[in-house]
This record gives structure tokens, C-alpha cells and sequence, in this order.
């Protein structure tokens, strides 16, 4: 008995050391905009690996944790706070945590808003990065730089069929244009600095994670709620828009893969397919065997914007060759997931 719980006790010493000795080798991380979607999913792979996870919120007593207990994470991030529009706060951050690793995840990242919300925009997408990178370079110029780009960055193609590396950019929404100064700037610190700093350039991810703003989840919520007869229709803006849709669970891995390589180079991640919003409101309906999917959508010029992406599509083999990247779900995989997690929600909700 007695030395049954001795050894107990040692156990809980050795448990302890070990964790202990474990968290002093592990390699930190910085997530800001910790709380999103690619947050979420990056802070799960991290972990995974073994990373110490700082997350980042603006204020922790307001932040929504959702997605981080949805994928029960919450308890194992060190979570901090401090504020994109506020130098000296992520000064004090990244000198006290030393990471070794910064992904850049925080941002206004509903293009549709940020006409309306163009300065706060610029403020934390554009002046954010830019704050971060100096913390960065001042307070840990060691670590390796993420930056979360967008192929809204883009704009419409110019009669090219898959966007690259090397595609002109020319952004169509105040969105995109803060982004694209982060880019240049995240690009003009490697060059200027030789910090470890480089460019995702992401097509659209997905997941039921996703915010219900963005039209994917807009679409499943939607559908799941006329099969379980809690709304008739869902309304739309522009569904003839074409976007390259992947699932972020996907995306972050490279992500990650980004900042394990000998050099810093900027890649795009994308699954090389592009389908329009009709074609995802096809399939989501398909999910519950609505053929006549027409009847169930309604059009509301308020969800149109002064100035939409047409088609986006990108290559992803530099990623590939380089990253030994590529995407696991496909589009249909991708809608089915999205559907049945929006009616197991739902119904378990009701
Ligand atoms: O719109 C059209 C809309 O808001 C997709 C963000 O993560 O990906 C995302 O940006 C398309 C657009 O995403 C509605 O006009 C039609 O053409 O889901 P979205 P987005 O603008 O492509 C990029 C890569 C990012 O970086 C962004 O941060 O769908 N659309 N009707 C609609 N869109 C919305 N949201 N709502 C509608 O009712």
C-alpha cells in the first residue's frame, strides 16, 4: 500500500518532470487570429507535433472560443493577449514568449465587409503585418515568419487559366488590397532583413468550420435547415462566381510545411479546380435530394459587392514539388463534410 503510492507519487514527479523538461524543448508558436478557422485547425497540428501554442486574441474575455472546444484545443493553447493595432503590445509579446515560429493568421477577412470597413482593414490586415514583422525583427529575429495572403490579391484573371507565383497581382476589393501590402512587406523583410518571412498565398478553405458569412457555409447552414423545415430558402448574391475551393484542414499543413524548409519562398495552395456557387449550391443540395435546387434560392442585391472576383483558379505545383503538398478532400467530399456537420448541429441543437 505504502508502496503503491510511493511509487505513485514518483510517477507523478517523473509525469511532471518529463512535462516539464517537454515544454522547455518544444518549439513555440505564435498564432494570431487563434480563434478562426485556420486557427483552429494550425493550433490541432501544432499540437499534434508537439509545439508549445501561444494563441493570440484582442481581448480574452470577449474572444469566442467556439471553434477551439469544438475541436476540444482550448485548454492546451497558451492564450494571449494583445492587439494588431497596437505596436507596443506586440512588441511586449513577442519578446516575452521569443517564438520560434509566427504564423500570421489575424485579419478582417470578410471581403464583402471590407468596403465598408476599409480603414480598420488596412489597420490590422496591412499596419498589423507590418507591426508584427518589426516586433519580429527587433525581439526575435530568429523566428520564422508566416504571412496568411489571399488569392483575392489577384483580382480578376487575365484571361490566364490557373493563377501562380508569378501572376500579376490586381486586387478588386479594399480587402485585397490590404493583404497585398502585407505580402509586399512580408517579401521586402526577407530581402531587406534575411528574416525567415514568407507568403501563403491561399485559394478559399473550407470547413464546418468556416464562418456563416462566407457563402459555402452560408449554403450548408442553409440547406440543412430546409431538410430539417427551419426555412424555405436561402438568398444569395453573385452565384456565378468561380472559386477554388480546398478544405483548411488541408491548408494549414502547408502552411506549417512553409516554414520547414532551408530557404523562405512564397507559395500558392489551391487544388487547381474551380466550380462556381452554383455548382456548390448543386451539390450541397444534392446532399438531401433537392434536384430543383432553382425553387429554394432567392437573389438580394445586398449581398452583391461594388466589385466581385469573377473565377479563380490556382496551381499548386510549385507546392507540390517543393512542399510535397497536395489536397486530400475533394470538392464533393468537401460540400458533404460541411452538410452533414450543419445537420447534425442543427438537429442536436433542436
Ligand atoms: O464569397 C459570392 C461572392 O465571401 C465567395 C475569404 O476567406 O476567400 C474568401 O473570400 C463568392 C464571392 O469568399 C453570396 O460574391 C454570392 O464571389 O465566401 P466568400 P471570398 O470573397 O472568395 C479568400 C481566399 C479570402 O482570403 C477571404 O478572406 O461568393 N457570393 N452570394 C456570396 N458571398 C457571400 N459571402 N454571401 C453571399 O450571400
Amino acid at each position: 500500500m505504502k508502496l503503491g503510492h510511493k511509487s505513485r507519487q514518483s510517477d507523478c514527479l517523473g509525469s511532471a518532470v518529463y512535462s516539464s523538461i517537454r515544454l522547455a524543448m518544444a518549439k513555440k508558436a505564435l498564432i494570431t487570429g487563434v480563434c478562426g478557422q485556420d486557427g483552429a485547425y494550425l493550433s490541432k497540428l501544432l499540437l499534434s507535433k508537439d509545439y508549445s501554442v501561444h494563441g493570440m486574441v484582442r481581448d480574452a474575455s470577449s474572444a469566442d472560443f467556439w471553434r477551439l472546444n469544438e475541436l476540444d484545443l482550448k485548454d492546451q493553447i497558451i492564450i494571449e493577449e494583445a492587439d494588431m493595432r497596437d505596436e507596443d503590445s506586440l512588441n511586449t509579446l513577442v519578446e516575452n514568449i521569443k517564438p520560434d515560429e509566427i504564423y500570421n493568421l489575424a485579419a478582417l477577412s470578410f471581403v464583402g465587409a471590407s468596403w465598408d470597413t476599409s480603414v480598420e482593414t488596412s489597420d490590422i490586415n496591412a499596419m498589423g503585418a507590418l507591426r508584427l514583422l518589426n516586433a519580429m525583427k527587433e525581439h526575435s529575429p530568429k523566428a520564422k515568419y508566416y504571412q496568411a495572403s489571399t488569392s483575392e490579391m489577384y483580382g480578376n484573371s487575365n484571361g490566364e487559366t490557373f493563377q501562380d507565383e508569378t501572376t500579376p497581382l490586381h486586387p478588386r476589393s479594399p480587402y485585397a488590397i490590404s493583404k497585398l501590402f502585407a505580402h509586399w512587406m512580408t517579401i521586402n523583410y526577407r530581402e531587406s532583413y534575411g528574416l525567415y518571412a514568407c507568403s501563403g498565398i491561399l485559394f478559399n478553405h473550407e470547413s464546418p468550420l468556416r464562418g456563416i458569412n462566407f457563402v459555402t457555409r452560408k449554403i450548408t447552414d442553409g440547406v440543412a435547415r430546409i431538410k430539417l423545415g427551419l426555412e424555405d430558402s436561402i438568398t444569395l448574391g453573385n452565384i456565378d462566381a468561380q472559386r477554388d475551393w480546398g478544405f483548411a484542414g488541408d491548408y494549414v499543413k502547408a502552411m506549417w510545411e512553409m516554414l520547414q524548409q532551408d530557404t523562405p519562398e512564397d507559395f500558392v495552395i489551391s487544388t487547381g479546380e474551380t466550380h462556381s456557387v452554383r455548382d456548390f449550391l448543386q451539390a450541397a443540395f444534392k446532399e438531401i435530394a433537392i434536384t430543383d435546387w432553382e425553387s429554394y434560392v432567392q437573389f438580394d442585391d445586398r449581398f452583391t459587392r461594388p466589385l466581385d472576383v469573377e473565377t479563380l483558379c490556382g496551381s499548386n505545383n510549385k507546392a507540390q514539388q517543393k512542399l510535397h503538398w497536395e489536397p486530400t478532400v475533394s470538392f464533393e467530399e468537401l460540400v458533404r463534410i460541411m452538410v452533414e456537420w450543419d445537420l447534425k448541429r442543427l438537429t442536436s441543437a433542436s
